[in-house]
């Protein structure tokens, strides 16, 4: 799927901005035929029933903090969002396409009252063809949202309800994952506009020897008679054709090509060009940057480039005061920054696919990710906060995911495909891995990846301390083991030495079963209520979780298998209310403002003196 862009054949518009707004009560018909009514409620005394009312929304914003009220803010089930746009005639000749970038869960689309396309999955981008909905002058574009998450979302949770003595009955959704159900139209909305006759997809590999090979999908009216031409040009500003050559599908090699890396991530641009010839000529013009690189797991370790690499960075998540998990390109930027100046050289997309922008802005600063799809909660029976508590009830018979599974990854590896920065995918976080079932369910999801994925990637599924080396049913397909540890803090609290003993040992176990496989550490961390200290590094100080996060790197330094170490987390984000979270997760290193805890003193020592 190709990145909305404006080029000499293609014009973008932005439908960010101001939407109006409604949470829907549970009982409540839809009648998209009807325009939102009633007056945008701007300023009332003490803010009366916003979850009633027609609200002003920013896009692209998560709704839930933009205003006060438990019921606002927690409201499970469904939303409206409804703007209207003036057209232009001229948008009008080619197709007009309205893209969106995420909306969250799952997205029913409405162009002037009438049903226009549906989409489930709350982070990733689909766009719908529009022309026979518009015309020109004014339109209405409505989204009815849904933010429930059960055993068939991903990620998954438990919608329930709930009877108290003397009370109605209600409707709680629990969410089987540790950060808040943030939702809403949460990354950017265009419209764009490409000619009849149109290029379709673009895939482009390149490797170290400079060799790179591109295939390219056209769409459109079937008389119309095509040409496809290709040229590689060089990055930045140098506009020196290097390539040139013609057809869908083709080959080529650059000489003396300069390798994207994380100290030089240098973009070439394959430039684009459909000519047709049929009642009029026309042409699609774009272009896809790439770079020329190679990630491998080879001889028990990571390759980049021909080099051994070893991962330094951060589990994150998408996560800010305000507009919640809504995209923000300064907060990307920040923490790109932030990461950089720690020595930082990766990150995981935990749990959930990031937006196209922060996987772009990684192509640019060299930073690598590992992206993973949002397969987090598929556990009947654990939860790192016990939300869910109860006994595992066979997750693989219960949890209705694995056709929506294979959806999200197709969808995933079609949008990032091309970015030199993507060097492996995750197809999910802490799944029930150790419970029969698992492998069986798992098989298929990275056979589909491997077929897929133009570039080969290696694939992991992220594993946590209930799936051991000896009950772990995935861990002989992963390409490298990335595994979430938490001893010393959910267990042994307070006993590093101990804590280190029982990693030490298992990672022996894990290393002796599977000596080829790398290890990556996806997570560990400790909660640290920014502020609180203590000489003796009592839990929730800063100066414990700086030990923490010292003892468990010390380990790193004496196992030569291991190839990662990405702390839990960048900074503290917001979760569902529970009695073992204060405010949120506080185990980032830096607050939720970016403000350093003591922990990132140390890290940046050693990420800077570490090499890569
Ligand atoms: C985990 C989860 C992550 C949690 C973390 C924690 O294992 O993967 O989503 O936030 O533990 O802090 O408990």
């Amino acid at each position: 799927m190709l990145y909305p862009k404006m080029t000499e054949s293609r014009v973008v518009c932005s439908l960010d901005g101001i939407w109006k707004f409604k949470l829907l009560a549970a009982d409540e018909v839809y009648d998209a035929a009807q325009p939102l009514t009633g007056e945008a409620v701007v300023e009332q005394k003490d803010c009366p029933r916003r979850e009633q009312s027609v609200v002003l929304m920013p896009v692209p914003c998560s709704y839930n903090d933009i205003y006060e009220g438990r019921s606002f803010r927690d409201h499970v089930g469904g939303m409206v969002y409804e703007r209207t746009v003036q057209l232009p005639a001229a948008l009008l000749l080619g197709r007009l396409l309205l893209r969106f970038g995420s909306v969250t869960h799952r997205a029913k689309v409405y162009v002037n009252g009438s049903f226009a396309a549906e989409h489930k999955g709350g982070f990733l981008p689909f766009e719908i063809e529009i022309g026979s909905f518009v015309r020109a002058g004014e339109n209405r574009i409505t989204v009815l949202a849904d933010n429930v998450v059960d055993e068939s979302t991903l990620p998954c949770g438990r919608l329930v309800r709930r009877q108290f003595p003397g009370l109605e009955e209600s409707l709680e959704n629990l969410p089987n994952f540790d950060f808040y159900n943030y939702s809403g139209i949460m990354r950017p909305v265009v419209l764009y506009t490409t000619p009849e006759t149109y290029l379709r997809d673009i895939v482009v590999t390149g490797g170290t020897d400079g060799v790179f090979s591109y295939e390219i999908s056209c769409g459109g009216t079937a008389e119309t008679e095509t040409e496809v031409s290709v040229e590689v040009l060089a990055g930045g500003g140098d506009d020196t054709v290097l390539f040139r050559g013609s057809g869908c599908q083709g080959s080529g090699k650059i000489e003396s090509c300069r390798l994207w890396n994380t100290d030089d991530p240098y973009l070439y641009r394959l430039r684009v060009t459909l000519t047709g010839r049929g009642r009029e000529e026309m042409r699609d013009v774009y272009t896809e940057e790439f770079g020329f690189r190679e990630f491998r797991v080879r001889d028990g370790g990571l390759w980049l480039n021909g080099a051994p690499v070893y991962l330094k960075g951060f589990g994150k998540h998408e996560d800010a005061a305000v507009h919640g998990r809504g995209f923000c390109e300064a907060y990307n930027v920040k923490d790109i920054g932030l990461m950089k100046w720690m020595g930082a050289n990766s990150f995981r997309t935990s749990h959930y696919p990031y937006s196209e922008e922060m996987m772009r802005l990684c192509d640019r600063e060299g930073i690598l990710v590992i992206d993973e799809v949002p397969a987090v909660g598929l556990h009947t029976g654990f939860t790192a906060t016990g939300l869910l508590g109860g006994v595992p009830h066979g997750t693989w018979t219960t949890l209705k995911t694995a056709e929506h599974h294979a959806q999200v990854l197709r969808e995933l590896i079609a949008r990032d495909k091309n970015h030199p920065c993507v060097i492996a995918f995750s197809l999910a976080n802490e799944p029930a891995s150790e419970e029969e079932g698992a492998k069986e369910y798992f098989e298929p999801l990275f056979a589909l990846a491997r077929k897929t994925d133009p570039q080969h990637r290696p694939l992991t599924v992220v594993t946590y301390g209930g799936a051991t080396p000896e009950s772990c049913k995935v861990s002989e397909l992963c390409d490298f083991l990335m595994i979430n540890r938490y001893n010393g803090w959910y267990d042994t609290e307070g006993n590093l030495r101990g804590a280190s003993a029982l990693l030490a040992d298992e990672l022996e176990r894990f290393h002796r079963k599977y000596p080829d496989k790398p290890i990556v550490f996806g997570e560990f961390g400790a909660d640290a209520v920014a502020g609180l200290h203590d000489v003796t590094g009592d839990l929730f100080s800063e100066e414990y979780q700086e030990q923490f996060i010292r003892a468990y790197c010390e380990l790193f330094d004496t196992k030569a298998y291991v190839c990662g170490e990405h702390v839990w987390n960048f900074a503290d984000f917001a979760t569902a209310e529970n009695s073992k979270r204060v405010q949120g997760n506080k185990k980032g290193v830096f607050t939720r403002d970016r403000r350093p805890k003591k922990a990132v003193w140390y890290l940046r020592e050693r990420w800077t003196g570490l090499k890569d």
